[in-house]
């Protein structure tokens, strides 16, 4: 990294977007020598962060999330905010290919002073994205954007991440289509915290309505997330800009409410809890696997495992305790 951690920490407060993108680049690399001047910089500018909201919008590939963004990104701005946009694409974990489509790139937006857009990282299994993007978002909100804006792709357990980062939790429905498809399951009503439904353009109010009745008679099943907040279902078009000011009033509610019952800042500590948790699993097998005999007999176990020798947890088991010399009672 040829950019020392001051000129880094300087670039980030002075909102220098090159050094801003640097930074983010660092955070994201795995290299032993990077991850410790990742370390210090967040250190560093730490007590720079929290004052953004953090919101995750999620929705089935095309239901419009990346027009979304593009469009309240700039709503946001013309209300003096300033904007970062971050993804993450679970399908990079898996092919390095993305369904986030080119309209990731957001040109619009990209031409606006106040906003930055960062594509989700190419590379790592969808835990570690999910943590590097928790680093960028420390990054952007040192560099003083008010609003954090974490596009993914409602097809598996990467909302449940992006949840875990975020503040408030949008899902971008789309007129009609299965339920099943548009991942109207259970898990994703339980998350969500507001419902736009997209493309409410050309004909298709009458459609759009009862495509929102029928949210809302399911919703009704759900146990409220946050007490006194019924989910609003939302109708508009992220294409002709229609909608979004009562989206943008709505997440303002809705922070309100949290800051005065407290669990805005519980809710964030909660998370922060399952990181360093993260993390605590992350190191001790990182560290354990720098001596070599510790890295064969990983290797041995994971072979055991996958050759279904015997139990996956077994094994995990049998692992663990050679090197912590201790057995569970
Ligand atoms: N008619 C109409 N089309 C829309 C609207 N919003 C988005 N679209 C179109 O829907 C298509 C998909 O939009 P994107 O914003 O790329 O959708 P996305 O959810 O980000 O898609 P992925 O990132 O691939 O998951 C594009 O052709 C958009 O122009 C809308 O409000 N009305
Ligand atoms: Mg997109």
């Amino acid at each position: 990294m040829k950019f020392s951690t001051e000129d880094l920490i300087e670039g980030i407060q002075s909102g220098n977007k090159r050094l801003i993108g640097k930074a983010i680049t660092l955070v994201e690399s795995k290299k032993a020598e990077h991850r410790l001047q990742a370390e210090d910089l967040l250190k560093a500018i730490m007590p720079l962060t929290g004052k953004s909201i953090r919101v995750g919008i999620t929705g089935v590939p095309g239901a419009g999330k990346s027009t979304f963004i593009e469009n309240f990104g700039r709503l946001v701005i013309s209300n003096d905010k300033k904007v970062a946009v971050l993804a993450i694409d679970p399908s990079s974990a898996i092919n390095k290919g993305s369904i986030l489509g080119d309209k990731t790139r957001m040109e619009e937006l990209a031409k606006e002073e106040n906003a930055f857009i960062r594509p989700s990282p190419s590379s790592g299994f969808l835990g570690g994205v999910a943590n590097t993007t928790f680093e960028t978002m420390m990054i952007c909100e040192a560099a003083g954007y008010d609003y954090i804006l974490i596009e993914t792709v409602g097809v598996g357990q990467s909302e449940v991440l992006v949840a875990d980062i975020t503040d408030i939790f949008l899902f971008l429905k789309i007129i009609g289509g299965g339920d099943e498809l548009q991942g109207i399951k259970r898990g994703i009503m339980e998350m969500v915290d507001v419902v736009f439904i997209n493309k409410v353009d050309k004909d298709n109010f009458l459609k759009a309505k009862s495509t929102r009745l029928e949210l809302k008679r399911a919703l009704d099943f759900i146990p409220p997330k946050e007490k006194d907040w019924k989910v609003p279902v939302l109708l508009g078009s992220a294409l002709y800009n229609e909608g979004l000011n009562e989206v943008y009033s709505r997440i303002d509610e809705f922070i309100t409410l949290k800051k005065k019952t407290g669990r805005f800042e519980g809710v964030r500590t909660h998370q922060a809890e399952k990181r360093f948790e993260y993390w605590v699993q992350e190191y001790i097998l990182a560290m354990m696997k720098r001596n070599d005999s510790v890295e064969e007999a990983y290797l041995q176990h994971k072979k055991n495992a996958s050759a279904m020798v015997s139990n996956p947890s077994t094994e995990a088991k049998l692992f663990v305790e050679k090197f912590l010399n201790k057995k569970e009672d």
